[in-house]
């Protein structure tokens, strides 16, 4: 059985940023609803219990797009929930050499990143990667992933509306706004850029 992996803070420590109301039920009810979906999908058949990214490595190669939009999705809001922290956090200064050598600084980062965030039209979320050992953003749509796309992800967003409308309706932009400035985990984020 696939468990929801518990937030790594309070469901109100992201506020005034992200609400209680919205972590509660996007991680309550969206988040668990993927795992739910992805435990009847695999319930009696070799993919049980096998590690997440087996799974959906398995779901994309026989083309089972259910099966992979509900295993990627416990995936990413795995990793969503950790590219996020209450405190303030900074970038190792292995990673801040790397974000000035591919966006010029801080601010150049940021305005790329949301970019990204925007131009994914629909449902879908905003990656800061690796590839081998330059930085890069990418966007996917649905529950797609750069698993397998051969790069390292330090961060992601989830640009899906019922990450931010209780909170923004429908500006995106101010959420991705209040991700950058006050929600990076950068900790984690230096953490990935160390295996790279
Ligand atoms: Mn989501």
């Amino acid at each position: 059985m696939y468990k929801l992996s518990p937030l790594p803070y309070d469901f109100d420590a992201l506020a005034p940023h992200i609400s209680e109301a919205t972590l509660r039920v996007h991680h309550g009810k969206h988040h668990r609803g993927y795992v739910d979906k992805l435990n009847a999908a695999v319930k009696d058949t070799d993919l049980a219990g096998k590690p997440l990214e087996e799974v959906i490595q398995a779901a994309r190669e026989k083309s089972d797009q259910d099966l992979f939009n509900n295993a990627a999705q416990v995936w990413n809001h795995d990793f969503f929930w950790k590219s996020m922290s209450p405190g303030d956090s900074k970038p190792s200064d292995g990673l801040t050499a790397a974000i000035e050598e591919a966006f010029e600084d801080m601010a150049g980062f940021k305005k790329a990143f949301k970019e990204a965030a925007t131009r994914q039209f629909g449902s879908g979320w905003a990656w800061l990667v690796a590839d081998a050992g330059t930085l890069e953003l990418e966007s996917t749509g649905n529950a797609e992933l750069p698993l397998a796309l051969g790069t390292v992800p330090l961060i992601c967003c989830d640009v899906w509306e019922h990450a931010y409308y209780l909170d923004y309706q429908n500006t995106r932009t101010d959420f991705v706004d209040a991700f950058l400035d006050h929600l990076v985990n950068w900790d984690f984020a230096s953490e990935n850029w160390q295996t790279v």
